[in-house]
């Protein structure tokens, strides 16, 4: 067959074709140069064009290789090089570029100029991730995400490394790595992926009370999101702000999600993991494609230095959040997603956070984390992506790098001239210190009085274990209370050692809420016992919790509750189920009026292709049942003419008995009443039964997101 000919010059490329309108920034052109569109012709890594890419160089048609292949040996050595050490944690990622811009200027609290100017759009690349998993993992399992924010201001990077839980299980780095080592997969089997039920987890927390924080978010909702763009993102620690005259303030860093936060239940993420493993990163992906952008608020939680003591927690205890009745949370600008990346590895993979890439005007609170922290990611880095990872094309700063670092692993650029230090002569004093006149721009670390005894020791003010756990569990809903006791109690069932079993119920559950170890009690068998009595020695926890307080039962933070309707609707994705004998002119106006209001209606079909319709022409499908499973929509909708079709094929009902189990609004035709009573669908909240207004009834459920009272019992099955 004749290779296909070379593109004339200055014809378009189908990439340049998908590229047009894209939003561009000031990242996109800086890492323009490096993005290259595939060329006319193959060339070696040197640039020699390449005569057979499909042979090897062999002594005769059947002799054996020849090491002077430089062609194959080339191709392979870079192919058996290909990748890069998965992170240790956060393996499982996605990503996407975007911009940032603050409402106003907020120059009386950073003088940093991403918050100063608000013409002004700061570049961003923000990647999610799951913590246990590998890089192969499912992107739903019972998980807290990464919300990694790299800012690429004119000032330098910064990066906001967070969350999407405000608190973390532990209060030292030095716990990091036995936290760790305890929730992966154990080291004998390697069992089990991506989760926390399993023993050495929960031996590992029942013997680290500050974990019970922690433990109630994680066993929360809050680890399933439904979305990444319907999930909360924390900075988690206590920062701090910095002005221009070198005045301070704490500063606790938020992300609002602008659609509300909505989140799975667990059958549901549990199936996912199976039916979809990529379902997030794919809606994140397919979200930004067809212009639905994933946006977040950027809140603030202001503390004066003069106001450090007066909460009873600790401001440096990352265990601890600030609750948004004391402290409100300000909303101080916006992110917006709008493009998704070119090239993942290069990218996504590529990208290299860590906790110390700050700017001028932001700084950093003594968190023992955060310090931490501040060690652990570039000494990461420097051994995933090597010395010179912050000239990789993702990491490289708007601003031009400029000292007087040198070579190392895959030096990319190239410093002429023979001075590299500082003080020099030679090169002209350059370069030099910013001059004072310059010194806002320039960073500087606040000049705050530190003193005290070299010791190793947890701060009295950090031992307060229990209360605010108390407090989370007290702000849930009925059914938030059910999800997170289903959660502890599927995870402790899994637990095999009946110690770790007892530990957890009677020395952390028992302190958190005497109603949740009743509730886990009566799931899993473990007997709630007067503490001290466990069957066996219990070794005590090494830091351990102080007096319990007897007010915390009193504590509420509504604002934790997730039970609230999301307030923007858009992108849902709608099941719509066809049959032959559908009517398709009434599915074509559903599909319109659906598109119309912002989301996102498929047709599912018996099998891929099309179905005949009542005029008998052929109705294409997006999806045949089989491949389409329910729980990656977030609604059904049952047109007229399809219901006898539907009960005779046992994956149809399946779809609509899993969405009504997982809470999700249903809508039918009338002449759907008699399946939906085959599978024992009462008329219960969220499903309707109707004619012409079904889109419309529809639309109206969708902004409750789910109904969650609908079952008791969600576990998976
Ligand atoms: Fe991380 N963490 N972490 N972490 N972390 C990493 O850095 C670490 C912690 C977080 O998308 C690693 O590049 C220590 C809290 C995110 O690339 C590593 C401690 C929070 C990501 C590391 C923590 C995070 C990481 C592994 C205890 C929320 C993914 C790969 C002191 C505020 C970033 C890497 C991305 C990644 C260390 C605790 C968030 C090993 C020592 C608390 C979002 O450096």
């Amino acid at each position: 067959m004749a290779p296909p000919s070379p593109r004339t010059a200055g014809q378009d490329t189908p990439l340049d074709q998908e590229k047009a309108g894209r939003q561009e920034t000031a990242k996109t052109s800086s890492i323009q140069p490096d993005t290259m569109p595939p060329g006319n012709l193959l060339t070696t890594n040197q640039g020699v064009a390449v005569s057979d890419d499909q042979n090897s160089l062999k002594a005769g048609v059947r002799g054996p290789t020849l090491l002077e292949d430089i062609l194959m040996r080339e191709k392979i050595t870079h192919f058996d090089h290909e990748r890069i050490p998965e992170r240790v944690v956060h393996a499982r990622g996605t990503a996407a570029h975007g911009v940032f811009q603050v409402y106003e200027d907020l120059s009386e609290l950073s003088c940093a100029q991403v918050f100063r100017d608000p013409k002004v759009q700061t570049p961003v690349f923000v990647r999610f991730s799951t913590v246990a998993g590998s890089r192969g993992s499912a992107d739903t399992p019972r998980d807290v995400r990464g919300f990694a924010v790299k800012f690429y201001t004119q000032e330098g990077v910064w990066d906001l490394v967070g969350n999407n839980m405000p608190v973390f299980f532990i209060q030292d780095a030095n716990k990091f790595p036995d936290l760790i080592h305890a929730v992966k997969p154990e080291p004998n089997n390697e069992i089990p992926q991506a989760a926390s039920a399993h023993d050495t987890f929960w031996d590992f927390v029942s013997l680290t009370p500050e974990s019970a924080h922690m433990l109630t978010w994680v066993m929360s909702d809050r680890a399933l999101p439904r979305t990444l763009a319907t999930m909360e993102g924390f900075g988690v620690h206590t920062f701090r702000l910095v002005d221009a005259q070198g005045g301070w303030r704490f500063v606790k860093f938020h992300w609002k999600p602008v659609k509300g936060v909505c989140s799975m239940v667990w059958d549901e993420s549990h199936l996912l993991c199976g039916r979809d493993p990529d379902f997030q990163r794919r809606d994140l992906f397919e979200s930004i494609e067809r212009g639905d952008y994933p946006e977040w608020e950027l809140g603030l939680q202001i503390v004066e230095p003069a106001d450090e003591h007066k909460f009873d927690f600790d401001l440096l205890d990352p265990t601890k959040i600030i609750p948004e009745e004391l402290v409100p949370v300000r909303k101080v600008g916006k992110l917006t997603l709008n493009r998704n990346p070119d090239n993942y590895f290069s990218e996504t993979e590529q990208v290299a956070f860590h906790t110390g890439h700050v700017v001028p005007g932001i700084d950093f609170s003594n968190d023992p984390l955060l310090q931490g922290r501040l060690f652990s990611y570039i000494d990461t880095q420097l051994r995933r992506v090597g010395p010179n990872f912050h000239e990789l094309p993702i990491n490289r700063s708007l601003r031009p790098v400029d000292n007087n670092q040198r070579d190392g692993f895959g030096r990319h650029t190239i410093n002429p001239g023979k001075v590299a230090y500082f003080p020099n002569s030679l090169g002209g004093g350059c370069p030099m210190h910013s001059p004072t006149a310059a010194a806002a721009a320039a960073f500087r670390s606040v000049a705050v009085q530190e003193a005290g005894a070299k010791l190793r020791q947890r701060s009295e003010s950090f031992s307060d274990h229990f209360s605010q756990a108390t407090m989370f569990w007290n702000s849930m809903s009925d059914w938030e209370k059910d999800h997170i006791a289903a959660a502890f109690s599927f995870e402790l069932n899994m637990v095999v050692d009946q110690g770790v079993r007892n530990r957890v119920m009677n020395e952390l559950l028992c302190n958190i809420s005497p109603q949740l170890a009743d509730m886990v009690s009566g799931a899993t068998g473990i007997e709630v016992a007067p503490a001290g009595t466990p069957e066996a020695p219990t070794p005590s926890a090494p830091t351990p919790s102080g007096p319990l307080n007897p007010k915390a039962a009193e504590l509420r933070s509504p604002a934790l509750s997730m039970d609230k309707a999301p307030p923007v609707v858009r992108g849902r994705k709608i099941a719509i189920l066809v049959g032959d004998g559908v009517d398709s002119a009434i599915v074509k106006t559903m599909v319109s009026e659906l598109a119309k209001a912002g989301q996102v209606p498929e047709l599912i079909g018996p099998t891929a292709g099309a179905v005949i319709d009542a005029s008998t022409k052929p109705l294409a499908v997006n999806r045949a049942a089989p491949n389409a499973p329910s729980v990656i929509y977030d609604a059904v909708l049952i047109p007229p003419g399809v219901a006898d079709g539907l009960m005779a094929m046992p994956m149809g009902q399946r779809f609509i008995d899993e969405a009504f189990r997982h809470g999700k609004p249903i809508a039918a035709a009338g002449d759907a009443k008699a399946l939906l009573a085959k599978l024992e669908i009462p008329e219960a909240e969220g499903v309707v039964l109707g004619g012409n207004k079904l889109v419309a009834l529809l639309l109206d459920n969708l902004a409750q997101h789910r109904f969650p009272r609908r079952l008791s019992n969600l576990a998976p099955n």
